[in-house]
């Protein structure tokens, strides 16, 4: 068995006015409390260390780059304490954090920080930017403006090797990671990249509104309650449909809650086994740490059997996917 101990670490509502203070001191928070709970990795969500901001139209471009991070993610001051904390446990973590470039692009972006190391093993740039460029007319629609802040990634959809998690052998004792971020889940394509680079875990931070019929495309008539119920089966259905066909466990965190007393997020947060099983998942949506064992030889049964792409793939008949 390569059981490795891993956490989502939910945060609920987190407000415009809230202090970059007040929300580092809840996030180090979830990471002691997954740390005393034997997690070996903690996902954090999208756009962490804020409130989601892509709701907000924003015209002033000094206040526009305050929600953004500058620099190395790792020493910034906004953002140091929780890596200096994770280093300290020995705890790994990925974050989401909206992320400005030295040469001033801005992508929506999450890394992989290794604590033993103290180095970033992977960067992933959200690729599925969903929303709008422009505002909707309505002025009561809720906007989802990832089109205007953010160019889309541009780095892919790369696995890559985490050391020292599982106590096998040199050979094996690797874990196999990807990353995407919250809308990227929706696309089979974002998970089928992976899979092919035999990923064994997949990480996804997501901030979700459980009911905007403008975003959705959605009827206005539906009942909230039954709409929030609907949005919440998706994304799971995504997690474990996808955790299933590419044979890899998945972990989800949201930011969960009320921001600003009014624009409500899903919680919902889960880890899903290869089978496409549930294995863990939020009872709130407030901050909650939620973990599992996942024993990554688990993924060998699809990996060899039902889903080996090399023996089973009909690339063939794929062509229509890459074409415009
Ligand atoms: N953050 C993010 O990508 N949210 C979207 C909201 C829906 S846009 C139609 C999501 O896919 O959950």
């Amino acid at each position: 068995a390569r059981t490795i101990r891993l956490a989502a670490a939910q945060m609920g509502a987190t407000n415009r006015s809230d202090t970059r203070d007040h929300t580092m001191n809840r996030m180090l928070q979830l990471l002691d409390n997954a740390a005393s709970q034997g997690a070996q990795v903690v996902l954090f969500p999208e756009i962490a260390f804020t409130t989601f901001f892509p709701r907000f139209l924003i015209n002033d471009p000094e206040e526009l780059e305050s929600w953004f991070e500058h620099g190395d993610i790792r020493t910034a001051p906004n953002t140091k304490a929780l890596f200096d904390k994770a280093h300290g446990l020995g705890v790994d973590f990925a974050v989401g954090f909206a992320e400005a470039t030295d040469d001033g692009e801005h992508f929506n972006s999450c890394v992989y920080y290794h604590a033993k190391s103290g180095s970033l093993l992977s960067k992933y740039r959200k690729i599925h930017l969903p929303g709008d460029f422009e505002p909707f007319p309505d002025p009561n629609a809720l906007n989802q403006l990832e089109k205007r802040y953010f160019k889309p990634g541009n780095l892919g959809f790369n696995a890559f090797r985490v050391p020292d998690l599982t106590e096998s052998d040199a050979k094996h004792g690797d874990a196999i990671f990807g990353m995407m971020i919250c809308n990227d889940r929706r696309w089979a394509e974002s998970w089928r990249v992976l899979g092919l680079q035999g990923v064994e875990v997949v990480l996804c931070g997501f901030n979700t509104p459980s009911f905007a019929p403008e975003l959705f495309g959605s009827s206005k008539d539906q009942d909230p309650d039954e709409a929030e119920k609907l949005i919440i089966f998706q994304h799971q259905l995504c997690m474990q449909s996808n955790s299933y066909t590419n044979a890899c466990f998945s972990v989800s965190a949201a930011r969960a809650g009320v921001d600003d007393g009014k624009y409500a997020l899903i919680g919902g947060s889960c880890i899903t086994d290869p089978e496409g099983r549930v294995i863990a998942e939020a009872k709130t949506i407030d901050d909650e740490v939620v973990v599992a064992d996942c024993d990554l030889d688990l993924c060998n049964a699809g990996k060899s059997r039902t889903f080996d792409f090399i023996r089973h793939r009909r690339i063939e008949h794929y062509g229509r996917i890459t074409q415009q």
